[in-house]
């Protein structure tokens, strides 16, 4: 880190901030088109990345996802090729991102199929989504109590459960789901498996922060920018905002802040995770527009303005590119990434493009509406 990033007030137009190359312990990265147009955005800054296995169909095997994992390296090696995608995807890093592969927890699962995939150095973890709780979840659990073998052999190899944790009970209100999901379900499943290895993914309250920090150390979440930035007004601010919308939905504003002083805390159970989940433009305004946030563009560079405002950049590098790989078990990465701090007032600062045209292999590119559309984030990617 530099030691001229100040920790108080906003650094100095020209500041260099240089952190350990980060992960995102939660990527989207798709398929087909859509892959090859966005994987360059998530490998140019992040060196590794675990990927959701919600795939249509899902991910459910280790054979899946080791082509899956192949079908992503060879959409980087695709769009190096093609030179710059458009936007800002130009991959500098691109050559050595590691995806870490996922399998999709279904009822019929085999638990000797997440036991094979490990010792092959395919699966890293294993995801449970609750049927029908968000995008391409219908294949998901309906009773946890139906996939105690699966969890009894993640528990025993040390195979981590990535959670969505919210209920989908219809007689629960949207902005509850996630603090019920705490009681109704994580608490009995802890109990269970008190060995067991958990992120709560992209938690977005203040009771799913306060759990996570209170709970034993096997138990860690991640937090996503968006979360950090967004609360449930911004979803109607001057009229409906597709953009913002995404599961878990954005809550109040107590629990944004909540999320913010976690992130900035310095314990090492909260770490980096998108969450980036692209759609095609079209898609999310359309009558019934799809959940997700396309963040991985400017990933880097909206954590570091919520560190910032926080006064807290100097522990930026721990929470983007140290807690994961420690809670993971794996080595931190080697390489670093420079992010330089912007004159936000100047006519020559750069905002962050209304939209994007991607290529993607076919000859109609794909467009997405990026995180942060039109506003100047005061940290750039060097
Ligand atoms: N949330 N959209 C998607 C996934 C996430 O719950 C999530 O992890 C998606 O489109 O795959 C979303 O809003
Ligand atoms: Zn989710
Ligand atoms: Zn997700």
């Amino acid at each position: 880190m530099s030691p001229t990033a100040s920790a108080s007030g906003p650094a100095a137009p020209g500041t260099r901030l240089t952190i350990r190359r980060p992960d995102d312990w939660h990527v989207h990265l798709r398929d087909g088109a859509m892959l090859r147009a966005v994987v360059g955005h998530t490998a140019r800054q992040f060196a590794r990345a675990i990927v959701m296995p919600n795939l249509r169909p899902p991910i459910t095997t280790a054979a899946a996802a080791a082509a899956y994992r192949q079908r992503i390296l060879a959409a980087l090696g695709e769009s190096d090729a093609a030179g710059a995608p458009a936007g800002p995807a130009s991959a500098p890093f691109g050559a050595d991102f590691t995806p870490l592969m996922t399998a999709y927890l279904t009822e019929s699962l085999d638990p000797a199929e997440l036991e094979r995939g490990q010792a092959e150095g395919i699966l890293t973890a294993a995801k449970l989504y609750p049927a029908g709780a968000t995008t391409n979840s219908d294949a998901g659990v309906r009773d946890l109590a139906h996939i105690g073998p699966v969890l009894e052999t993640m528990e025993r190899i040390g195979l981590p459960l990535l959670i969505h944790g919210e209920v989908t009970d219809p007689a629960v209100d949207i902005f509850d789901r996630e603090a019920v999901f705490i009681e109704r379900q994580l608490i009995p499943l802890l109990e269970r498996h008190p060995g067991l290895k958990v992120v709560f993914e992209h938690i977005t309250t203040a009771d799913a922060a306060a759990f996570v920090a209170e709970a034993g150390p096997n138990l860690a979440a991640t937090i996503t920018p968006h979360h950090l930035h967004i609360n449930r007004n911004s979803l109607f601010a001057g009229g409906l905002r597709p953009d913002f919308y995404c599961l878990p939905v954005a809550k109040r504003e107590r629990h944004r802040l909540a999320l913010r002083a976690a992130a900035t805390s310095g314990n090492p159970k909260f770490f980096l995770g998108t969450d980036t989940a692209p759609h095609a433009r079209e898609a999310k305004e359309s009558a019934c527009g799809c959940a997700g946030i396309y963040n991985a563009p400017y990933a880097i560079e909206s954590y570091a303005a919520v560190f910032e405002q926080e006064g807290a950049l100097e522990r930026l590098e721990a929470f983007a590119s140290t807690f994961g790989p420690r809670f993971y078990g794996l080595p931190p990465n080697t390489g670093s990434l420079t992010l330089e701090r912007q004159d936000t007032e100047a006519e020559t600062a750069e905002a962050v493009p209304v939209a994007l045209e991607l290529a993607n292999g076919t000859s109609t590119p794909t467009r997405l509406v990026p995180f942060h559309a039109g506003e100047v984030l005061p940290w750039r990617l060097v």
